[in-house]
């Protein structure tokens, strides 16, 4: 397995985190990818190869410009606003309110482009985003150049992010960059198979009235789970996209018996929708001892998971999403990988 890999994602590296009600040290720190990156190279799963450095292009073919230019200004802004601390949103456009108009001040453009308090905007979060979008694309470039495979080692994650909002740590949608860029280098159909813990509503809602890339994401349940508004699993689409969307909530608890059973499911429709590729978002905050997440996987099954996705003997980009329980962060992605492998 090749990987791509920036030290650039230590540029994400907020003060704090907004989090049930506390201010903590941030869950989604560099240590993560720091960590990540030491079990491949101890594992020796192959070589790992620098970013390069693509423009905004591919960015704006999924991102609207308005929010790119928004989250480049936004520390300067910020700063200028109130000096140098984290920019954090605190109220937001609900029903009976405005959303035609973008405020002028930062504090209004944090509120327009964002869904949550709980994703710190830093001095180095517009490099760390753009290295992220790098490393993803250019391991997206290997396989175009018929890798069988590859992963993306990159931070801040993605698939919260949609086309003109952040949230959920995520500022780019990696994923979603890829997938665009897949179409845009001929593939005709892209399936996205979303294993992070979390709903991908930023993915989601970029394909959601598309044929042309299926998206399948397995997650805690909407009625219990962060981000709460979508990711049920009556959401199939609309337009030309019905029937390339597919949602498995799964409720707290969930052990790997049950969770294998939707896996399997989701891994046949992509067998179904015959795509040229997959890309494969994977967070491993399906694990039992994650601090934020309440699925009870365990390392072993990260094994299963990869044995799974290999199955469907497709190029497969895999593309670095949450994780939380930093110390066995690079074993359960490695796992993924080496199962992946050796199916
Ligand atoms: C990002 B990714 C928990 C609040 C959760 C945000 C979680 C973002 C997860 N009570 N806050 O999908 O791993
Ligand atoms: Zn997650």
């Amino acid at each position: 397995m090749l990987t791509v890999y920036s030290d650039d994602h230590r540029l994400q590296n907020a003060q704090f985190e907004l989090i049930d009600g506390k201010l903590l040290p941030p869950f989604e720190n560099p240590r993560r990818a720091d960590l990540v990156f030491a079990e491949i190279q101890q594992q020796q799963l192959g070589e790992i190869l620098p970013a390069q450095a693509f423009g905004l292009e591919a960015v704006l073919r999924v991102h609207d410009p308005g929010y790119v230019k928004f989250l480049e200004q936004a520390w300067p802004d910020w700063v200028a606003a109130h000096g140098d601390y984290d920019a954090l949103p605190l109220n937001w456009p609900t029903r009976t309110m405005r959303h035609d108009r973008i405020p002028d001040a930062i504090d209004g453009k944090l509120s327009y482009y964002s869904f949550d308090a709980g994703t710190p905007i830093t001095a180095g979060t517009w490099r760390a985003a753009t290295s992220a979008a790098n490393v993803t694309l250019t391991a997206q470039q290997l396989i175009v150049q018929g890798a069988r495979s590859a992963f993306a080692l990159c931070r801040p994650p993605g698939h919260h992010a949609a086309k003109d909002f952040y949230g959920g740590y995520c500022f780019l949608n990696n994923a979603a960059i890829a997938a665009q860029s897949f179409r845009d280098a001929g593939a005709e159909r892209v399936a996205i198979l979303d294993v992070d813990y979390h709903h991908g509503n930023g993915t989601q809602a970029i394909f959601y009235d598309r044929s042309d890339v299926l998206f399948l994401s397995l997650h805690g349940h909407p009625q219990q789970e962060y981000p709460y508004f979508l990711g049920y699993e009556d959401e199939l689409g609309v337009g030309a996209g019905e029937g390339y969307n597919q949602n498995y909530p799964l409720p707290w608890g969930t052990l790997w018996e049950e969770y294998q059973l939707a896996l399997i499911d989701a891994i046949q429709r992509i067998q179904t929708y015959g795509p040229d590729v997959v890309v494969v978002s994977l967070g491993v905050d399906t694990f039992e001892q994650d601090p934020i997440s309440k699925f009870r996987l365990r390392s072993n099954h990260y094994l299963d998971i990869g044995k799974h996705i290999a199955e469907l003997n497709k190029p497969t980009l895999f593309v670095l999403e949450g994780g939380y329980a930093t110390e066995q962060i690079g074993v359960n992605v490695a796992n993924v990988l080496i199962g992946f492998e050796n199916a």
